[in-house]
């Protein structure tokens, strides 16, 4: 037309190349007349003219758009399938401040993923939830899914859907609305330009309240898959016009910020709003107590029944005493007793992203396969605590100060092998200077009941500290330039 000039061009929410593959760096994996890859567009653009795309997180399923952190540039976390809705959560509870979307198909969203999406719309998360609805297993070739059509056949219903046998199909935002907590609800369709205009609204819509701590949105897209339909990509746009919204039609199915009862111990409603009191502003909610604290990773390794899970709580929980952010993250063998046992503890002074470490500062090792596993994963200048008198010969971390600390040895000449672990952590104390010696005896009096073993715990704060103190370099095999500890 004249007068007017038509300008194609991508949404900066997008990288400018996509890096999966060479050959693929100006287009998606998706196939043409796919959903999804409108979606996408959608979602990039309410990004950028809402301002936030420098804080967004966007947390991709499985399924067709398992890749979709090939395409956004923004914060990108990739799940297992049907666990966005939990994992935007967590997201979402460790940083208020991001703008948190889980991106799901219809059978990661309500097959696999069916507790997940319920209960984080039943918690009023507040996160926003796209949800593409294709009626179908896209990327594993075809599959009945939870939304497939009476009569609609797949790979695994042949003969087409039948309701007395495979029930009759999901709808999502009907049976969310079904909760009290949800604030916003829609479904649309991609069948048109003008329904695509519609949805572009809806996930504007549901960024804003979230941007607004508004609470739970889910935006359902009826979306079309010419590929595993065996479909035109228009005759397919047509089928989701005509057909697949015959059985989910289109609407606005909650619009309103749910009043909750207010808990009068807890006057905010939410974390995010306890952390967030007035225009976004961070307040501490307790005053801290930092000043002889000290930021600490520790993974804690041994086996079943030396009490490596709870020397790590104890320290985690001495941390929380001293109002320090703290996480514990345990793991345990298959086995009760003698399998593996790890955990993993951080004491920050500010908030964690993640309870998972991969290079912790320090490393107890309660037997020496943990030495072995775990010790070249130390970071450089971190600290080894070795439950020996003496190291494995041909055992070496040059990155690390190692001492050996007889934690077993002592607790066996203090009547009772299984204060080994309250030995260690005595040691560790004394090592790092990262908490007070008296939090951890207010710790094991808060939590230990039985007065002969806090007797006997106090003995092992007592011993493990001693031992440290009068044996300073004992076993210390090495201590590179720019140790920490
Ligand atoms: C735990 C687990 N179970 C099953 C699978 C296989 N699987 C991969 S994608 C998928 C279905 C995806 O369908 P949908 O969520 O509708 O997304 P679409 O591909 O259609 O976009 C399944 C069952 C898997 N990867 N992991």
């Amino acid at each position: 037309m004249e007068g007017y000039q038509v300008i194609h061009e991508k949404s900066p929410a997008f990288y400018t190349r996509y890096e999966r593959k060479a050959e693929m760096q100006n287009q998606t994996h998706y196939c043409p007349g796919c959903g999804h890859g409108v979606v996408h567009k959608l979602i990039a653009e309410a990004l950028t003219e809402l301002g936030v795309q420098d804080r967004a997180v966007l947390v991709s399923p499985v399924g067709c758009s398992v890749f979709a952190y090939y395409y956004f540039d923004v914060g990108n976390v990739q799940v297992a399938h049907g666990r966005a809705p939990a994992a935007a959560t967590a997201l979402k509870r460790a940083n208020p401040e991001s703008i948190v979307m889980a991106y799901q198909g219809d059978g990661d969203l309500a097959a696999i993923g069916t507790a997940e999406i319920i209960h984080a719309a039943n918690r009023g998360e507040n996160i926003c939830v796209f949800f593409v609805n294709n009626s179908i297993y896209g990327m594993t070739g075809g599959q009945m899914a939870p939304t497939t059509l009476v009569g609609q056949r797949s790979t695994t219903s042949p003969w087409g859907r039948r309701s007395h046998n495979e029930g009759l199909p999901i709808h999502v935002c009907e049976l969310l609305a079904a909760l009290e907590t949800p604030t916003y609800l829609e479904r649309v369709s991609l069948h048109d330009m003008k329904n695509i205009m519609k949805a572009k609204k809806a996930v504007k819509k549901a960024l804003q309240i979230q941007k607004d701590g508004g609470g739970f949105s889910l935006v359902e897209f009826l979306s079309p898959c010419p590929t595993i339909m065996k479909m035109d990509p228009v005759v397919c746009r047509k089928w989701v016009g005509e057909t697949l919204m015959k059985t989910f039609p289109l609407g606005v199915f909650r619009d309103h910020k749910p009043e909750l009862p207010v808990d009068a111990k807890f006057p905010h409603k939410t974390i995010a709003e306890a952390l967030e009191v007035a225009d976004g502003q961070t307040v501490d909610l307790v005053p801290r107590r930092h000043h002889h604290c000290r930021d600490l990773t520790v993974k804690m390794a041994g086996f079943g029944g030396q009490g490596i899970l709870l020397m790590g709580q104890l320290l985690a929980e001495m941390g929380l005493r001293e109002q320090m952010e703290v996480s514990w993250l345990p793991s345990y063998g298959p086995e009760m007793r003698s399998g593996s046992a790890h955990c993993h503890v951080i004491l920050s002074h500010d908030r964690i992203g993640s309870p998972l470490l991969s290079q912790p500062e320090v490393l107890v090792a309660m037997n020496e396969l943990s030495l072995h596993k775990f010790g070249p994963t130390v970071a450089s200048g971190g600290l080894i605590l070795y439950n020996s008198t003496k190291l494995p010969e041909g055992f070496s971390a040059p990155q690390a100060r190692v001492v050996c600390v007889p934690a077993s040895e002592i607790a066996d000449t203090m009547g009772s092998a299984k204060v080994a672990n309250v030995v260690m952590l005595a040691a560790l104390l004394e090592e790092t200077e990262c908490l007070p010696t008296e939090s951890a005896i207010a710790v094991l009096e808060e939590t230990v009941k039985n007065p002969k073993l806090l007797e006997l715990d106090k003995q092992a704060i007592a011993a493990g500290r001693d031992y440290v103190d009068t044996q300073i370099e004992v076993g210390a095999v090495s201590q590179p330039d720019g140790y920490s500890y």
